[in-house]
């Protein structure tokens, strides 16, 4: 029988489709007809958990009604399509943002009320969907609430990790890594099982010639796991436009695998045959800015490149229109060079499975494909050695060094006998063993490069990319600033202050038109709006301080100035230079008079984020941050005139939390090492100011809000090279003494074992200080007094926040993905009714 239903009994379909509810009593019915059929329970055994979990299911109804019909809508009109290739994509929680962009939140509040539960617990229930690291998978998130808004025909593409990121624990001070089992109860995804792909890893090239006499490449053997979709759906704020999330998870494929050449006759059990199969999908790597390349991550990114790809392929086809039309059809964004391999797939599919000719596939190659970067640091670059590919994928490993011979070739006849110009920009590293640079891979196979803000844009193009430049022109080079969704970061993480902003601005326009933030610039001088606005920020800060008091037991008093730093720990983001500034503070602090200190503004230094397990002065960083708020938080004599926490597990559910609550907030990277940072715009959008470096997108924030808004400091990027070299070659460095005399605290024992802390020390002291904590904690400290000083002005701090928030339009998401949009998918929003 055909799936698609004739028309003569479409009718009968059509009376019984499902409808979504529209008020509070069909809110409760649906609940209530989950608790009781769909979780088998009933009043009287339902708690805040069974209650989440009917909500979710009710809402999730709601969702795949209007994700039906936009899926429907995008296939009959056959529009292009962009499908963006993320490894990460750090969702959070999705009932919260579910019932605000579908715009029925205060009928779940009132319905759940009368049903006797609060709707902030039952939010509170859900786990978060946590498929990331950091910045790069929370933008993968932020762009598909976008370009559903938005209305664009947009697929994203990731893995099913059965792992998260860790949770982390914090045990006498150290960090302790949790596996992360979300899937327990996950009502946001759909198996597909009728959607799988087999997938071939291993094997070898058979080289033939077809009838025609054309040489034509099979790859025969090695093994095949399965590819099984899950779709979770995507909803835009208000328009039903209802994208898709497809995730791929593994699974065996059973009876396909070459038990003769890979286990040596050592037959394996199907059990640990299946499990094998399911490894590639279980856990997400917990590294951030770092390239570590282990066989399995390699087998991560092939599996769901090939997967997707075979996807976007079967879509296309069904178009039944010529190849050369693909790149009218499909732009592929590759987020960093973790997907590069789909580039090799989709010339092989053209050339070896579709007979395409080389050139024809190659130029509908690089029409597809664009490509962003998120870094400069050398260390997260990503390389692969050439016989662990020739090893898992043969058949690439050719078409690589392939496209690496064309691309050398047209290299060679535009600057002639320049052989260091072909070693430095070759796909190949000629080192032992060779090793496949990606980036070079993902440059030449895409039509568009990108960095993510403007000083990082600049960055490649002058230093790590600087040669492409030179072969390809600039403008194949391009900067798209980040942007973050203002519906989670503002409108779902302060209900109050978006509640407030739009009472001022003539509603929640902003929320799609984050310009419209500027009309609060004419209320700047209204007095109840003031108060308002910095009544707000007290009470989220009464919030997290009863969060810090209620989870580690520690005191801290709302009124102080809260300054947080919550982002991966990483030498380069600087966490030991904050901590090195909280610690001076406290020695200052202790040698005061009683009467001095009386005087001095009340502070709460806040961390969180977590290290990657296997960055061992990350941890000692976390530790060191613990060991000091032990001791200080402890001293009756310093009592609220500093704490220093450290908040466990940080996440996006926390950082929903966190942000609402900052006064200040630290971005405080080595100049040029932060591609863009998104917690900044986060944090400045919700009110708070920022202190930070002359790096990633505080330069832009800056020209926005105006530089007597913000707090920034320290050496500039044009400067750390030669800065770096004095530390090594100049003999006259030397030490900052505010830093020596915090050493010297830490060595005399004070924040405990100081061997615990001695590489923390002598990575600044003695390893030529490369992230310039030295260098720039002078004028750090002396920022942080102009910090202290200006929040002492309320009023004046008050119009900093208000002023900022109004100029902050420029960083929505929404910006930033009408610019990917023209500048280089060349995609159209298609609406349907509302
Ligand atoms: C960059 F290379 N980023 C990487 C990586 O492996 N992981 C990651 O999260 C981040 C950058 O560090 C960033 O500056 C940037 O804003 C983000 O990617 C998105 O572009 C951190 O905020």
């Amino acid at each position: 029988v055909e799936a698609s239903i004739p028309e003569p009994q479409r009718e009968t379909w059509r009376k019984h489709q499902a409808k979504p509810f529209a008020d509070k009593d069909g809110f409760q019915r649906e609940l209530v007809r989950h608790v009781e059929t769909t979780l088998a329970r009933s009043m009287f055994n339902c708690d805040e958990s069974a209650a989440y979990s009917a909500c979710a299911l009710a809402f999730r109804d709601r969702l795949v009604y209007d994700w039906n019909r936009t899926q429907q809508r995008q296939t009959l009109a056959d529009a292009k399509r962009v499908y963006y290739l993320s490894l990460e994509f750090l969702m959070g929680r999705a009932l919260d943002n579910a019932m605000l962009n579908i715009g029925q939140k205060d009928i779940a509040k009132a319905g759940l009320a009368e049903l006797g539960f609060r709707i902030e617990d039952v939010i509170e229930q859900e786990n978060d969907a946590a498929l990331g690291n950091g910045g790069l998978g929370r933008l993968a998130a932020c762009f598909l609430d976008s370009l559903a808004t938005l209305n664009y025909p947009a697929w994203g593409y990731g893995l099913r990790y059965r792992y998260g990121i860790f949770k982390q624990e914090i045990i006498d001070g150290y960090q302790v890594e949790v596996p992360d089992y979300w899937l327990d109860f996950n009502p946001w995804e759909f198996p597909r099982h009728d959607v799988t792909v087999d997938i071939q890893f291993y094997g070898h090239v058979v080289k033939t010639t077809d009838e025609n006499g054309r040489v034509v490449h099979r790859w025969e053997g090695g093994e095949t796991v399965k590819a099984v979709a899950y779709d979770v759906p995507i909803p835009g704020y208000g328009t039903s436009t209802t994208n898709n999330l497809r995730l791929w998870s593994s699974k065996a494929a059973s009876g396909e695998f070459d038990f003769q050449k890979f286990n040596n006759g050592d037959y394996e059990s199907s059990v640990a045959d299946q499990q094998r199969a399911e490894t590639i999908s279980a856990v997400l790597y917990p590294n951030d800015n770092l390239d570590r390349g282990k066989e399995l991550r390699l087998k991560q990114q092939y599996f769901w490149v090939a997967a997707s790809l075979y996807d976007i392929v079967r879509r296309f086809k069904k178009s039944k229109r010529p190849w050369k039309e693909f790149p009218d059809q499909v732009a592929i964004q590759l987020n960093d060079t973790h997907p590069t391999l789909a580039i090799v797939e989709l010339q092989r599919i053209l050339v070896d499975i579709e007979g395409l000719g080389w050139d024809e596939a190659w130029d509908i190659v690089t029409r597809t494909f664009g490509y962003t970067n998120h870094t400069v640091l050398p260390e997260a670059l990503e390389k692969w050695s050439v016989p662990l590919v020739q090893h898992l994928l043969p058949r690439h490993l050719q078409i690589i060094y392939d496209i690496n011979l064309f691309f050398l070739q047209s290299v060679e006849r535009q600057f002639p006998n320049d052989r260091d110009l072909l070693r430095r920009v070759s796909i190949i590293e000629e080192t032992n063993p060779k090793m496949i640079r990606m980036a070079h891979l993902a440059i030449v196979g895409s039509h568009k490069v990108n960095g993510v803000a403007e000083l990082h844009s600049d960055l490649i193009k002058t230093t790590i990319f600087k040669d492409f430049v030179d072969i390809y022109g600039p403008d194949k080079f391009t900067n798209v600033t980040n942007g973050i969704t203002p519906r989670r970061w503002l409108h779902q993480a302060n209900p109050r202050l978006s509640e407030l902003i739009a009472s001022k601005t003539g509603g929640y326009g902003f929320l799609t038109d984050l310009t419209q933030l500027n009309k609060l610039e004419l209320h700047v001088n209204d007095a109840d709006f003031r108060r308002e606005w910095a009544e707000i920020k007290f009470n989220n800060k009464v919030r997290l301080a009863k969060y810090i008091k209620d989870t580690l037991g520690i005191a801290v008093n709302p009124n102080a100035l809260f300054d947080v730093q919550v982002k991966r720990i990483h030498e380069y983001k600087r966490q030991q230079m904050n901590i090195f500034g909280a610690i001076h503070r406290y020695l200052t602090l202790k040698e005061m008079t009683p009467e001095e200190r009386a005087k001095q503004q009340p502070r709460v230094s806040i961390f969180g984020g977590k290290a990657a397990p296997g960055y061992w002065m990350a941890k000692q960083i976390i530790h060191l941050i613990n060991a000091v708020g032990e001791v200080v938080n402890n001293d009756k004599e310093i009592g609220d005139l500093l704490k220093v926490v450290f908040i466990p597990d940080y996440n996006v559910s926390k950082a929903e939390m966190i942000i609402p609550a900052s006064d200040i907030s630290e971005h405080i990277s080595t100049a040029g090492t932060e591609a863009s940072g998104t917690s900044n715009m986060k944090f400045v959008l919700n009110g708070g100011l920022i202190i930070g470096t002359c790096d990633g997108a505080n330069i832009e924030i800056t020209r926005e809000i105006g530089d007597e808004n913000i707090f920034l400091f320290g050496n500039l990027a044009e400067n750390v090279e030669d800065l770096r070299h004095a530390h090594t070659y100049g003999g006259d460095w030397t030490l900052d003494p505010s830093l020596a005399r915090v050493f010297e605290e830490i060595e005399r024992g004070t924040f405990g074992n100081p061997q615990d802390f001695a590489a923390i020390i002598s990575a600044v002291r003695d390893h030529g200080d490369y992230y310039l904590v030295s260098d720039d904690f002078h004028s750090y400290l002396e920022t942080h007094k102009l910090v202290d000083e200006a929040y002492r002005d309320k009023e004046g701090w008050t119009t900093k926040s208000i002023l900022s928030v109004a100029r902050m339009g420029f960083f929505s998401s929404d910006r930033c993905i009408n610019e990917y949009a023209e500048g280089i998918w060349n995609i159209e929003p298609l609406k349907g009714e509302e």
